[in-house]
């Protein structure tokens, strides 16, 4: 019997490989892809909730920018109950939120996640004690990224914390071709073959642009955050921390 939600999609020979996009074959398979491609993505997840009980403040909002299927909502509301905070969930795959949707309606908790299906350079930001993207921000085209964070620094309350996590680019090309092929030699351990891993790669090419680590520093500091620093790396993957 075949498993629906085991992520064979880029397991035959496609010929030409279309581009990524989030539909229902992704949606279908997704808590498996991410975290058999994502070094880390459990311990990220935690932690993301770890830092929600420090920072999520009595009647602020929570956003969850990108939130695909809700984990990363799902692992800051299990840590500040009892806070009166929401929880902001946007996406926009309708794809994404109609199955996020039906995961949320089989948790009960007492702070409430609302989903927004919109572009997240058009979400308002207000009253934030915390943002998070997690794997969002390398999706979005890179003309808009300094906006997005200008946007997200304006509408956090001081002392607020922004988390980024995202795939990173490194110089010199010998460095990163290091890192790319240590992730995807975790991959080939997780149990994807080589054919899997050089089609989803050629069909993420154009659609996932990562930046250096610098880049996003800077980016952060132009923006006015007191404070930023990376907290979690594994091969090309990062998780970055900003307080503003
Ligand atoms: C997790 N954070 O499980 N506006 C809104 N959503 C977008 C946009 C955009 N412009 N571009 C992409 N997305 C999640 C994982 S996945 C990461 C995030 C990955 C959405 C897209 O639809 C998808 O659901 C999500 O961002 C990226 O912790 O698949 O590598």
């Amino acid at each position: 019997m075949s498993d629906h939600s085991h992520d064979n999609l880029f397991a035959q020979p496609l010929g030409k490989v279309p581009g990524f996009v989030f539909d229902e074959a992704v949606v279908a398979v997704f808590p498996d892809m991410i975290s058999r491609s994502v070094p880390g993505y459990a311990t990220i997840l935690s932690h993301c909730g770890e830092l929600a009980s420090r920072y999520v403040q009595p009647e602020t909002n929570c956003y969850d920018l990108g939130c695909s299927l809700g984990a990363t909502s799902l692992a800051i509301q299990s840590r500040i109950e009892g806070r009166q905070a929401t929880i902001v969930g946007i996406d926009n795959s309708q794809a994404m939120l109609e199955r996020c949707t039906e995961i949320l309606q089989k948790k009960h908790s007492n702070t409430s996640i609302k989903l927004l299906h919109q572009d997240i350079s058009d979400t308002e930001i207000t009253n934030a004690s915390m943002v998070v993207m997690n794997f969002t921000l390398q999706f979005i085209p890179m003309a808009q990224r300094l906006d997005l964070v200008e946007k997200i620094y304006a509408g956090l309350n001081p002392g607020g914390c922004l988390v980024i996590s995202e795939k990173l680019r490194f110089e010199p090309e010998s460095l990163n071709s290091l890192l790319s092929d240590l992730h995807h030699r975790f991959k080939r351990a997780q149990g994807y073959s080589s054919l899997e891993i050089s089609q989803k790669r050629d069909s993420i090419e154009n659609v996932l642009i990562p930046e250096t680590l610098d880049t996003h520093l800077e980016r952060l500091r132009a923006c006015g955050f007191q404070s930023a620093s990376p907290w979690f790396q594994c091969f090309n993957f990062c998780s970055l921390v900003a307080i503003k």
